[in-house]
């Protein structure tokens, strides 16, 4: 039975229906007796497995086609009325001409399958900073994500109301998950989303990264505020006070291990605390007292499996270990768990690896889980959550952070001058490319802000975005825009820094800097630390002042390199490159000259 009267809903869906023919429509309600009724379905078609009660309780295992693992960045599509309003670095196509090729390959697509309705948030029910998106589906194992990973259910449309238009529209047809028919649609100029023939994560899961980025940012840059790749931390000191940072990191480059962090030894000592709003995407609005605040629009978290273990990210661990689906992990037979690379050191013997084979737990020939496998766990489950997780006006923003995953050239961390140079240290990124996304892994390319693949329109015109939100905020009251690179390698291709919880050491230095607690040196990139004020106390013997003065050199031949390789980047950008921007490139130059 529908949940609700609003007729702009109604129709949709009513149109939907007509287009692809499911045998039953079931409205989501939210219920636990209706989720777990679809967690038995799953299991009893082999969709999904039940694991181990005890250890794992309410937890699920789902392998999808070895040709769906990681989002199509090459069938992703913004499909603007005009080319230009996609921008350089997207896939365009007409909307008349797109729709009707989805619409050929949609139609009748659910004939014998159930379609799922589902109403969800994005943010806090009825915050102001949230929005509503209604996701069609023929999977039973989008409906279960989504209620981890979203707000969804009855009371999403009880507090929206019958009367608002002001709602994203998501269709997906799992279809034959044919690669080869696998499109990621969106219409920003009609709150509408189309995904078809795909049953992974960020592909289909459409309130995250189809919505909640590509449609959000879109939005964001028409209503004046902004969407996001950003994780949410809060870090406390030992007088109480929280600073909150948001960082933007490209996909698989550390924003759940940094949401997440357990602070080292000294600093737990100490009194510090790190608190975990978001870990993925945070929604910017400027608060009545002139700061930016930020939500995170999420209500889970879809995180990267591999690597993940007691000693990197604890927190995470932990948040795994109840009423979590597990997604192309390896399945441990033995006591009906699941194990990844990076787990521990005991990779199961008799087991099946992600694709379903049987497997003997050797992981030098062949791996047991796909490397961008993920875990889908509830945000309740975190042992650091914020308090604030809930709050529907968000939490004030100290810092901006960039980065991402460079060998070589990026320092471990530097400040920009202001805040258009900011946006341009943001717009200059750069990381080498991860399993999260098909192709090549491991090719450096630019990607600015973390956003390449997720900016609903003109690159051009979302940094010009960035600019204008600067001009509105007072000079005192602008978060301070920082850069930070985990990933430098020494010349036998060792990580030079130890990352995970002691980033903090990074965070540290970066709140006295937005505090003006500390002084930096001026380079032709920005603001550097003294290596003496990175505090390195218990890092004995993996780091001294003179290894991180390494980590911390800035290479004038390796940076005009790259100052021509933004040239190039930048000039694809033509008339929407803000003159900023520009103007930035320009003192960049002349300060390597
Ligand atoms: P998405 O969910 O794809 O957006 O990824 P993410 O940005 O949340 O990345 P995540 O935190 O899951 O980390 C991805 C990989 O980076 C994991 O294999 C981590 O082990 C590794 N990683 C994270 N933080 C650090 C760090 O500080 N240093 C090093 N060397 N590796 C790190
Ligand atoms: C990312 O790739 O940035 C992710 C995973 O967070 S996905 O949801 O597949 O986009
Ligand atoms: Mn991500």
């Amino acid at each position: 039975m529908a949940l609700t009267n609003n007729k702009t809903i109604l129709d949709w869906v009513d149109e939907q229906v007509a287009l692809v023919k499911p045998d039953s429509v079931v409205w989501i309600d939210g219920s636990e007796e209706q989720l777990e009724a679809l967690r038995n379905e799953a299991c009893a078609t082999g969709e999904m497995e039940r694991l181990n009660e005890e250890l794992l309780p309410g937890c699920l295992l789902h392998r999808t086609n070895p040709n769906d693992v990681a989002r199509v960045e090459g069938r992703t599509f913004i499909c603007t009325k005009t080319k230009e309003e996609a921008g350089p670095t997207n896939n365009w196509e007409d909307p008349d001409v797109m729709y009707k090729k989805l619409f050929d390959i949609a139609r009748d697509s659910y004939k014998g399958r159930t379609m799922y309705v589902i109403p969800y948030s994005m943010g806090p029910i009825g915050s102001k900073l949230s929005k509503v998106g209604i996701e069609v589906t023929d999977s039973i194992y989008v409906v279960l994500n989504m209620a981890i990973m979203t707000r969804v259910g009855k009371a999403v449309l009880d507090s929206f109301g019958d009367e608002s238009n002001d709602w994203v529209r998501g269709l997906h047809c799992k279809c034959d998950i044919d690669e080869n028919n696998r499109y990621i649609c969106h219409f920003p100029q009609d709150n509408t989303i189309i995904s078809v023939n795909s049953g992974y994560g960020g592909n289909v899961l459409l309130g995250k990264k189809c919505f909640a980025l590509r449609i959000a940012s879109y939005q964001g840059k028409h209503e004046g505020w902004q969407a996001e790749h950003m994780l949410i931390l809060g870090v406390e000191n030992p007088k109480g006070e929280v600073k909150y940072i948001c960082a933007a990191f490209p996909s698989a480059c550390g924003k759940t291990n940094l949401a997440m962090m357990v602070p080292p030894e000294g600093y737990k000592k100490a009194g510090y605390k790190v608190w975990c709003v978001g870990d993925d995407i945070a929604w910017i609005r400027k608060g009545e007292d002139g700061r930016l605040y930020a939500i995170n629009p999420e209500n889970g978290f879809f995180g990267v499996a591999p690597g993940t273990n007691e000693k990197s990210n604890p927190n995470a661990l932990a948040s795994t270990k109840q009423g979590t689906i597990f997604t192309n992990v390896a399945h441990n037979l033995d006591n009906n768990t699941v194990w990844w690379e990076g787990l521990d050191k005991n990779p199961p013997e008799n087991a099946v690896e992600w694709t379903g084979k049987p497997w003997n737990g050797k992981v030098d020939e062949i791996k047991g889980a796909h490397p961008n496998s993920r875990f889908t766990a509830p945000a309740k489950n975190c042992p650091c959550i914020s308090s604030e997780f809930e709050n529907p006006a968000g939490v004030p923003i100290s810092a901006f952070v960039f980065g991402g995953r460079r060998a070589a050239l990026t320092p471990l961390v530097y400040q920009s001058r202001d805040w258009n140079h900011g946006v341009f240290v943001g717009s200059i990124m750069a990381s080498e490319t991860t399993a999260a996304a098909t192709g090549a892994v491991g090719v450096v390319r630019r990607d600015p802000m973390a956003m390449l693949p997720f900016c609903g329109y003109d690159m051009g015109d979302y940094w010009q975005h960035w600019i204008d939100i600067g001009e509105t905020l007072d000079a005192d009251k602008a978060p301070k825009i920082f850069n930070v690179n985990w990933f430098r390698k020494d010349e036998d291709g060792n990580f030079m820094w130890p990352g995970f919880g002691d980033n903090l050491r990074v965070l540290e230095w970066i709140i006295k800097r937005c505090e003006n607690e500390v002084d930096a040196e001026e380079t032709a990139i920005g603001y550097l630390p003294k290596a003496e004020d990175i505090n390195i106390e218990g890092l004995e013997g993996e780091v001294s002042v003179d290894s991180l003065k390494k980590i911390l050199d800035v290479d004038k031949a390796l940076w005009s390199e790259e100052a021509k390789g933004i040239e190039e980047f930048y000039g694809k950008f033509g008339k929407t490159l803000p003159e900023e921007l520009a103007k930035e490139l320009d003192t960049l130059k002349a300060n390597l000259a």
